[in-house]
Order: C-alpha cells, then structure tokens, then sequence
C-alpha cells in the first residue's frame, strides 16, 4: 500500500507524498485545519516521481498523492489530484464542506474551477512571464495567459462581493484556490496582472493567509522530512 522505498514511522496514519508548491500546500492546509494525524514525505522533482514504487500510487507521476490506511469500509485508500483529495478529506470528516448535496455541489464546483482553471492558467502565465522570459521573444505566450489570468481573477473577485469565503463559509474551495494565487508574488506577476484592482481577492486571500493553521501548512513537508 506504502511506496516501499520512503520509510514510513506510523502505517496506522494517513500518509501524504508532497513538495510545498500551491498543489502540494492544498493537502497539508487540508490537515493542518482538520488537526488530523498524518505522516508528510517530502518528495523532489525528478527521480522520486518517476519511482516505479511512487508511480503506483500516481500513475501521472506528480504532487501531491495521499494514502488513507483505514478509508471507506476500513480498507486502505490511495488517492491522487489534488481535487479529488481535497473532497475525499472532506467527507471523510464532515468539515470545510457542506453536507447538503447541494452545499457540496457549490464547493466542489470552485474547486473544480481551480483545477481546470486557475491552476493551469496561472502556470501556463508564471512560465511564460517569468521562466521562460530569455527563450522566446514573442509577446503571444505572456500576452495570452496574462489576459487570462486576469479575467479569472475578475471572476473571483465578482463572486467574492458581499462575500468572506468564495462560497459563504471556509471550505476546500478556498483552500484550493489561494495558494494558487499565493504563487503570482513566485512568479513576481502582480504588478502585470494589476492584482490591487481586485479589491475582493485581495482582502479575501489576507484573510486566509491570516490563518494559523495555513501558516502552517504552507511549509509542509519540510526540507529533509522524506527522500
Ligand atoms: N492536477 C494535479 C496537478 C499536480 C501537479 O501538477 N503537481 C506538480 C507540482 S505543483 C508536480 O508534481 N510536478 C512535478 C513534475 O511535473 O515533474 C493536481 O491538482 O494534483
């Protein structure tokens, strides 16, 4: 059940595989908020994802994957997807998600909406803003996933209006969207992306940044704690 090359200390605890990234952080926010007991490995990129042993529990070789010893029906559970593990979490305890289906469906659409939208976008905007400035000189790449990711910054900043969570209480949906927009002060992109007009968000991500247990969960898996 456990990649059998990363020791694990405690096999009757959830395990979370992670690198501190907006993906990554996502999970360990999850954990710390819910003061669940859990076990975090730091992996790196490279060959500790491409592991035949990690690749089994993430066939996509990526960040962050999570192992639940006593899941649904006390039989382990891995999972990987940030999402997916986001909502597992949630039903497994009953907390940062409505239990009404139609609660749960409200949340579930903004995280889905970060994991189609924002998190690609936001990537596909710091790489050509920042990494792969001295690789081209063409305007297209910058120009287009600036344009992008200002306009979903302007439908998060709509949808905060009146509002102190993106859907009326915290929940994974903040969770999964902030660190994402956490990363544009990484990708130095603020200033180009206008970030200040977006009153909401602003005030809104100060106020998830404020959290104690957020503090903590950004730096986890700390540096040495895994392969
Ligand atoms: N859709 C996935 C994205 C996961 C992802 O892209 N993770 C990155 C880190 S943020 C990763 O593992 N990158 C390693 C690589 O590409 O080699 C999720 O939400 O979990």
């Amino acid at each position: 059940m456990f990649p059998s090359n990363i020791p694990v200390q405690n096999p009757d605890i959830i395990q979370l595989y992670s690198i501190p990234t907006p993906n990554g952080q996502k999970i360990s926010i999850a954990l710390e908020e819910l003061g669940i007991p859990y076990e975090a490995h730091r992996m790196s990129f490279g060959a500790s994802l491409s592991h035949p042993e990690y690749r089994k529990l993430s066939p996509n070789g990526k960040i962050p994957t999570l192992v639940d010893p006593i899941g649904p029906g006390e039989k382990p559970l891995l999972v990987m997807e940030s999402g997916a593990i986001l909502h597992y979490l949630a039903r497994k305890t009953g907390k940062l998600m409505p239990s009404d289906a139609a609660g749960e469906n409200q949340v579930l659409q903004w995280v889905l909406f970060q994991v189609g939208h924002v998190g690609p976008m936001f990537g596909q905007f710091g790489h050509f803003f920042k990494f792969a400035k001295d690789k081209t000189s063409d305007a297209y790449g910058v120009n287009r996933y600036t344009a992008e990711a200002k306009r979903l910054l302007g439908v998060m900043d709509k949808q905060l209006e009146g509002r102190e969570w993106i859907v009326d209480s915290f929940s994974i949906a903040d969770i999964a969207l902030v660190p994402w927009i956490n990363a544009l002060d990484f990708y130095e992109g603020k200033e180009a992306l206008d970030y200040s007009s977006f009153k909401n968000v602003v005030a809104w991500v100060e106020r998830f940044n404020a959290r104690p247990a957020v503090q903590r969960g950004q730096s986890i898996p700390a540096e040495g704690q895994g392969v």
